[in-house]
């Protein structure tokens, strides 16, 4: 904070510029709201099969509920209801749930979903799928999972488009998870065009809006900041993007799970402070670290305009009338 002005009350001038839009997206407010509802309907306990997004402070609320949050389905006893976190799964998942007899809800993203289905589609007309994604993330489990094994393959990086030689060079489809790095992601999808030109593009785009937004809002604010902090889990994929492109526009940028994560000398030196939020990330959380910032510091706040979101998705209809 040395050599920071400073006003008559002595605290440093902090200038902190909200990007926006930041924080929830319509996948998560739906799938936290199925949770909710799930409890109203049946009662607790409701197990939920992963987080239901990725952060804990959504998790523990819901825990608060009656939620149980369990990683596998083998970990759901008999005659409970499950509900599938918004990422997705793999079809067996919903299979061995049916032949178990639980009541299932799934809360998977409507954008994920549609994903799902242009892969199945594609398998069935033969084509083989190259999917840009990141291994082991949920979501890229549950799209690997819709389809029968070795009709897709993984690609993670622009030295995998490059690598692959594929059986049939002219046979090919690409899609991709919804949460990557726009800019990434067209470098892996122009490998690609070039190296096979008759490969076929999603139907619209599978990168989701809620994920490009919050990138280009923060792409947007980065160069009159010095510093940016995005509220986000470590295992929030989108959310971890969004500290990218800070990093990216040049500045320094650090992902915190909540204020109590700060450490107050990373703003040594920092007279512009940059915040957004991940998708999966509570506006709570936002408010709490502008809170905790005007304890230290004289805060001017000044938000951003960006996209306007007005996206809704609809409930699975079991719950609608709970
Ligand atoms: O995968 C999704 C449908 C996004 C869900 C909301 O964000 P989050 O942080 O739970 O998940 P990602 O790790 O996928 O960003
Ligand atoms: Fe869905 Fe995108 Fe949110 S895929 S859950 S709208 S981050």
């Amino acid at each position: 904070m040395d050599g920071a002005p400073t006003l008559a009350s002595d605290k440093p001038l902090l200038d902190l510029l909200i990007a926006a839009p930041r924080g929830f997206c319509a996948g998560v407010d739906r799938a936290i709201r199925i949770v909710e509802l799930s409890i109203e309907k049946y009662g607790a306990p409701v197990y939920v099969r992963h987080e239901i997004v990725h952060n804990r402070h959504v998790v523990d609320a819901l825990r608060a509920k009656g939620a149980i949050f369990v990683e596998e389905l083998d970990d759901v006893p008999d005659g409970v209801p499950v509900v599938f976190s918004a990422h997705g799964v793999p079809k067996a998942v919903p299979h061995k749930a049916a032949e178990r007899g639980l009541d299932y809800i799934d809360a998977t993203c409507p954008l994920v979903s549609k994903v799902h289905r242009q892969a199945e589609r594609l398998v069935q007309t033969g084509q083989h799928i190259l999917f840009i994604g990141h291994r082991g993330h949920p979501e890229v489990v549950g799209t690997l999972g819709q389809v029968p094994a070795g009709t897709m393959t993984l690609i993670e990086t622009n030295e995998d488009a490059e690598a692959i030689m594929p059986a049939d060079p002219t046979n090919l489809a690409f899609l991709t998870q919804t949460t990557l790095s726009v800019d990434d992601t067209a470098q892996v999808v122009a490998t690609l065009k070039r190296r096979f030109p008759s490969i076929q593009a999603p139907r619209g785009e599978d990168i989701c809006y809620a994920t490009s937004n919050r990138q280009a809002a923060v792409k947007d604010i980065a160069a009159q900041c010095d510093a940016m902090l995005v509220i986000g889990a470590p295992n929030s994929s989108n959310s971890v993007r969004l500290v990218e492109v800070a990093s990216r526009a040049g500045i320094r940028a650090q992902l915190i799970e909540s204020a109590a994560n700060l450490e107050l000398s990373w703003l040594d030196g920092v007279r512009t402070l940059g915040i957004s939020a991940g998708a999966s990330a509570p506006e709570l959380l936002v408010r709490e670290l502008v809170d905790l910032l005007k304890v230290h510091f004289t805060v001017s706040e000044r938000e951003m305009n960006g996209a306007v979101e007005t996206m809704v998705f609809k409930l699975p209809r079991t719950l609608e009338a709970a």
